[in-house]
């Protein structure tokens, strides 16, 4: 299974470090929150979700909308503000939705993928259909009072919910040590909702898989919701396409020996002609008409 993952893990990649490369040309019409040296909880999570199930991501979407199914092209168009983008070119690279694969949205409000997620598991749940919800935040969401609305409400219902939280340890470019006590525990605040809570490497696809596997089984089996959370890194600036300049150099050199692509070789051809083609469809797409 490992192996299948690595072509989507290094495609993830490929297609942010070549939005970064073009950020300069002025072409794309909206800020980017890359999430390089994440992509492994993406793809790892994503891997254990059918296509009817559903995911809600937030500001920093593109490897999950891809990681779920979301088509490149329509990605690339709205991140160029483009009609053919798959929010017609006026939401931006912060507002991805493909709903053909169930990527219901993402919300740059922090925190606002939580209720958006829980809702729409409630309203499955209430047509009686069999799908699970997915949603990834990062963990500066934990610090916002919905986090706690949404947890309850999920436990209280039993809704089949996969809270996936990333913690790449800032928030903008405040790291976790001055937002939150240290011993603060995010899977323990999950744990007094009384649902069940994991925590892992969130840079090792291979542990990003099986707990997502113990999780979703859990969930599956009706016995209600589960929160992961994995430790993961940006290697980017929180917006835009630079190092970060806040993040202490030990510390990148730390991550970047941990890089979840580290040790990966693959023929990566057909993957650079396909981004090629979707930078190129971006670019000739028209822009959407001015609404009278
Ligand atoms: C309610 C709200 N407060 C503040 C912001 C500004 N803001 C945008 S992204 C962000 C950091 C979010 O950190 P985290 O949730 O850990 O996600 P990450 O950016 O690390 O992926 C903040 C504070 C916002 N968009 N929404």
């Amino acid at each position: 299974m490992i192996e299948t993952l690595t072509r989507p893990l290094v495609r993830i990649r490929r297609v942010e470090e070549a939005i970064a490369a073009r950020y300069a040309e002025g072409q794309m019409r909206c800020p980017v929150h890359l999430s390089i040296g994440q992509e492994a909880v993406a793809v790892g999570v994503c891997s254990h979700l059918e296509p009817q199930d559903y995911a809600v991501s937030t500001h920093r979407a593109h490897a999950h909308y891809l990681a779920k199914g979301g088509d490149l092209n329509r990605m690339i168009a709205e991140i160029y503000g483009k009609a053919t983008g798959c929010s017609e070119g006026r939401g931006g690279s912060m507002h991805l939705t493909d709903l053909s694969v169930g990527f219901l949205g993402s919300t740059p409000i922090v925190g606002g993928s939580l209720p958006v997620g829980v809702g729409a598991a409630f309203g499955a749940h209430l047509q009686g259909e069999s799908r699970l919800t997915a949603i990834f935040f990062g963990e500066g969401a934990t610090e916002e009072g919905v986090f706690a609305e949404s947890l309850n409400f999920a436990a209280l219902k039993k809704l089949p919910v996969l809270f996936v939280c990333e913690n790449n340890l800032y928030s903008v470019y405040s790291p976790l040590s001055v937002r939150q006590p240290r011993a603060r525990s995010i899977p323990a605040l999950a744990r007094a909702h009384g649902m069940l809570a994991l925590q892992g490497d969130g840079n090792l696809l291979e542990e990003v898989c099986s707990l997502t596997k113990q999780g979703v089984d859990h969930i599956r089996k009706g016995h209600g919701p589960c929160l992961i959370e994995f430790a993961t890194y940006r290697r980017r600036e929180h917006c835009g396409p630079h190092p970060d300049p806040f993040q202490p150099e030990e510390e990148v050199a730390h991550w970047a020996l941990r890089d979840p692509l580290r040790g990966i070789e693959i023929d990566e051809s057909e993957i650079h002609a396909e981004i090629e083609a979707a930078f190129a469809f971006a670019r000739e797409s028209p822009f959407p008409r001015r609404a009278s």
